[in-house]
């Protein structure tokens, strides 16, 4: 393999523990890969040039430690940190695997589940924040329904905004340097869930309490089951100024989640997706949460993770590509892709204004016949992919 594509930790790469430790489970078949200890994964990761490492509660504390367990446990993570200098910029709530959670968590019928999976979350803040997160993610992975009557769904999004606003209110009060990022998806495992896309999550967000706090995590996977552009939602989050963590991996419409490597399926828009990254200069982190193919064994759960690595540096080489490349440049120019920001009312939407734009004459005829020269456009980006330019 080539030298030219090795990550380095200005690149801020970084892994869920659930991600290089997935080990092949899938709902008709058991493991195929053994555990891997959160420990190994740090070094793992810090060989392959990784910025750091995210987890959920109970990837690095298994439900039910004792005080005695989780220090001991913390200590020797945070050796691991300390001795490769890996950081943990993300943590999050396993909110789902319990059986306990199965009619929801912040939006369980129950409500001493809801308050349980509060306290849990609250007790997995103060895990994250003490090894350094600056940034919480919310999927809630059992916030949903099959039986529609069973739920009401304008009062589950009640429960689900008390929830995150006291999550909130117990950032405040504790003065942590602390954003959320909720992480939509549209179904699996349940039927369906709440707050299935992003924009769905940008909408609920403003009703919130402190909206300020709180942004999305898109995943590619999640949008694109829906049929959606992964990169159009993440352009709508930048735009909302509420990017604040971002999960990578690959999906084709219509399967079921794959949580593929990056760039393995939809190269298209993992490209467009890095374009947008690095052409915004977004400053977040490069998180992968995907996992191997079940076929692979331990070695292969390594591939994998340099894949993503790989493919996100040479996307990332692609784009310097695209900007370089004069043809590219001309039939950008064809395609008038620069007109689009220009303001269309440039003198406001004062009376005058408006009223200038209502005496305009507008050529039709002309308008309608001219072409946008797309077809050109679009096969020069298809050939930069394909590496013949
Ligand atoms: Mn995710």
């Amino acid at each position: 393999m080539s030298d030219t594509f090795v990550a380095t930790p200005e690149d801020r790469f970084t892994f869920g523990l659930w991600t290089v430790g997935n080990r092949g489970r899938d709902p008709f078949g058991h493991e195929t890969r053994p555990p891997l200890e959160p420990v190994d994964a740090v070094h793992h990761l810090a060989d392959l040039g990784a910025y750091g490492v995210n987890f959920h509660d109970s990837d690095l504390v298994p439900d039910g430690s004792s005080a005695a367990e989780r220090e001991a446990i913390v200590k020797r993570f945070r050796r691991a940190l300390d001795q490769t200098g890996m950081k943990v910029p993300m943590a999050t709530t396993n909110l789902f695997s319990n059986p306990v959670f199965k009619d929801g968590a912040f939006t369980a019928n129950d409500s001493a589940v809801r308050r349980y999976a509060l306290a849990k979350t609250l007790d997995a803040i103060e895990l994250g924040v003490e090894l350094g997160a600056t940034v919480y993610v919310m999927w809630g992975g059992r916030e949903g329904v099959e039986c529609d009557a069973a739920k009401d769904a304008r009062s589950a999004l009640d429960r689900y905004a008390e929830a995150v606003n006291a999550c909130c209110a117990h950032v405040r009060d504790r003065g942590y340097d602390l954003r959320f990022a909720i992480e939509p998806k549209p179904n699996e495992p349940r039927g369906d869930l709440f707050l299935p896309t992003v924009g769905h999550a940008l909408a609920f967000i403003e009703r919130l309490e402190w909206p300020e706090m709180v942004g999305v995590n898109p995943e590619f996977a999640h949008e694109t089951m829906s049929g959606l552009s992964f990169h159009h939602a993440v352009a709508q989050a930048l735009w909302a100024g509420k990017l604040f963590h971002i999960d990578l991996n690959a999906q084709r419409i219509g399967k079921f989640d794959q949580d593929f490597r990056f760039g393995s399926e939809g190269i298209r828009d993992a490209f467009y997706t890095v374009k947008l990254l690095e052409d915004a200069g977004w400053d977040g982190m490069r998180h992968f949460d995907a996992h191997a193919y079940r076929v692979e064994d331990a070695d292969g759960v390594w591939e994998f993770a340099r894949g993503c690595v790989r493919t996100y540096l040479i996307l990332k080489d692609k784009v310097r590509r695209f900007h370089a490349d004069p043809e590219i440049g001309e039939a950008l120019a064809a395609a008038k892709a620069d007109e689009l920001m220009q303001p269309t009312l440039p003198a406001g939407t004062a009376p005058d204004a408006i009223a200038g734009l209502r005496r305009e004459r507008f050529d039709l005829e002309a308008l309608a016949a001219q072409g946008y020269a797309n077809e050109r456009l679009d096969q020069l980006v298809t050939e930069l992919l394909l590496g013949v330019r």
